[in-house]
């Protein structure tokens, strides 16, 4: 990989209301058009939510994945990444159907439960949707749930699938839950991380979190795994951005995580977070990995592989 960078770009997110960014792709035509845009700007990975076309709330519906999936292989060889992380209200079995479904090569995996809130957003000056008002606020008192029976359950479906799990990691403790089940052979090694900082219900996006969980990951389960940073938030996204280069890690971005380009410039589009992922890989020398680097770096089966 010499100084290769897999740069992966979250498009839409389920845990984001359109009011908040005329940016955010909705249908599955913007999903994929945004997609395919973003991979041209480097990002070798795609993370894929999925919306209702007509009001924009997020959904686990599968034949909306199945366009989404579809369009998107049809116009580059990016390594595409579903979430079964879905949204507010899910179901842990609607949220892993994507993998029995599709066999995507990777799909995320939720290393424990935790408050996801983003109620805050109700309290901006924001013009919302009533189900988006309904939907934020519902998060004052909502958990993301992720037990240890949901994550067996879920391990067991990414195994049938032969999908390479990435495994979100929000607080220190998501780390001591992942040694317990690669201890008990639920989750093949290497592993891939993904260590997402700045949710309010979890760890922050600071600098000294992302070491702290990085050398916590180091102890617990040795070197043999492979890491990203996801700073969710500004400037979280690109302080995590910055950090992970420089500490050999790949990174994420994406209007899923962060609607702002700089502090006083919104993103018109998920092209602009990942044109400065780049512009930031390159001034540490090094250069976006295509689809088939990460493809390498991360062990994944290959786009012939999967079930779309
Ligand atoms: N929305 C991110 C903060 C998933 O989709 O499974 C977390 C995420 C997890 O992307
Ligand atoms: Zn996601």
């Amino acid at each position: 990989m010499g100084g290769k960078v897999v740069v992966t770009c979250a498009v839409t997110g389920g845990m984001t209301v359109p009011s908040q960014s005329k940016a955010i792709p909705v249908t599955p035509g913007e999903i994929i058009d945004d997609a395919v845009a973003a991979h041209e700007a480097g990002a070798a990975i795609i993370h894929i939510h999925v919306r209702d076309p007509q009001t924009g709330r997020p959904v686990a519906d599968l034949d909306l994945f199945g366009e989404v999936l579809e369009g998107i292989s049809a116009r580059c060889d990016a390594v595409l990444q579903p979430t079964t992380g879905g949204g507010v209200g899910m179901s842990i079995e609607e949220r892993a159907a994507v993998l029995e479904r599709f066999r995507p090569e990777m799909a995320t995996f939720n290393a424990g439960s935790f408050n996801f809130g983003i109620f805050p957003v109700g309290e901006r000056d924001l013009e919302l949707a009533d189900w988006e008002r309904d939907y934020v606020e519902g998060t004052r008192d909502y958990v993301f749930r992720n037990t240890f029976a949901n994550m067996e359950y879920m391990a067991g479906r990414m195994r049938a699938a032969q999908a390479k799990p990435e495994i979100e990691l929000y607080d220190v403790g998501h780390l001591y839950n992942l040694r317990h089940l690669v201890a008990r052979d639920l989750l093949d090694t290497p592993l891939h991380l993904q260590f997402v900082l700045g949710v309010l219900g979890a760890n922050d996006a600071e600098l000294d979190q992302l070491v702290h969980m990085l050398r916590t990951a180091q102890r617990l389960l040795g070197d043999d795994f492979t890491w990203s940073a996801a700073g969710v938030g500004y400037p979280g996204e690109f302080h995590l951005v910055a950090a992970s280069l420089m500490l050999g890690g790949q990174v994420r971005v994406g209007l899923e995580d962060n609607l702002r380009v700089r502090r006083d410039e919104r993103a018109m589009s998920n092209v602009g977070l990942v044109d400065k992922a780049v512009e930031l890989a390159r001034l540490f020398d090094r250069e976006p990995a295509t689809p088939d680097e990460a493809r390498k770096l991360l062990g994944l089966k290959g786009a012939g592989a999967v079930g779309f």
